[in-house]
């Protein structure tokens, strides 16, 4: 597996690049406790959208709570405060169960939507959007620019079984336009992942995943942390912790 060293400075590379993979993050014991308790919490999970092509449980961590404790070992506590030395929140999680030969793939995109908990007028905010499940806001860029995506791999990741691929320092570029991404994604990398790893990355960074061509899963806990509080009137929807303590 193409996997890239762990690093001593993982905010710098994380600046510099935009994404970055850390093979061994999490023993095989707490990965095993992570899809156990997923396991028990999806067999009658009633909101989660099920299908041979993808399955995910969006603010996991809201629905699964008995997944937080799991995810508050060292390894992860130092990696935050690595990446905000004044603390953090968890202001979105998705869990993504790819299936085996799943035919669920995503173009090339940047995350440039936060969820928040009601429409507002504010200056530097919107487009705005609503869902069932809640209002998004595209934010402004120093937002996303002060947050943070670490995707826990559960499985062995590779580009057969839908691993992200990325373009290296996209990230740079504030909101890409359409008509620029041909020529941006051929500069395009793969993160191949083991189970027990994490990709982390911004969300400006451009990315996108193919359909999977193996008989594989690809389960992975998707969860974006960020260091800013919204203006007065405004709420991160998916906020479950006032900081993220080690
Ligand atoms: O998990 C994937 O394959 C894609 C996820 C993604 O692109 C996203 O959540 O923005």
């Amino acid at each position: 597996m193409n996997v890239s060293a762990s690093t001593n400075n993982p905010a710098g590379q994380l600046q510099a690049d935009g994404y970055l993979k850390l093979p061994k993050l999490f023993e095989p014991a707490e990965v095993a406790a992570m899809l156990n308790c997923l396991e028990s919490a999806t067999a009658g999970a009633p909101d989660a959208r099920r299908s041979r092509e993808v399955f995910a449980i969006r603010d996991v961590l809201g629905k699964v709570p008995d997944l937080v404790p799991l995810l508050h070992t060292p390894a992860l506590c130092k990696l935050l405060s690595q990446l905000f030395s004044g603390g953090c929140h968890s202001v979105k999680s998705i869990y993504f169960d790819k299936p085996a030969l799943s035919n669920w793939f995503v173009p090339w995109h940047q995350d440039l939507m936060i969820n928040v908990d009601r429409r507002t007028d504010l200056a530097g905010f919107g487009p705005w959007t609503s869902k069932a499940e809640g209002v998004s806001v595209q934010p402004p860029l120093a937002i996303l620019q002060n947050s943070c995506t670490i995707r826990i791999h559960l499985d062995d990741c590779d580009a057969s079984n839908g691993a992200l691929h990325v373009v290296p320092g996209s990230h740079q570029l504030g909101v890409v336009l359409p008509a620029a991404l041909p020529g941006l994604t051929q500069h395009s990398t793969v993160c191949e992942v083991p189970a027990g790893g994490v990709m982390l990355m911004r969300p400006l960074v451009l990315h996108a995943s193919n359909r999977s061509t193996s008989n594989q899963p690809r389960r992975v806990l998707h969860l974006e942390f960020s260091a800013s509080e919204l203006p007065a009137g405004l709420h991160w929807r998916e906020r479950r912790f006032a900081r993220w303590q080690g």
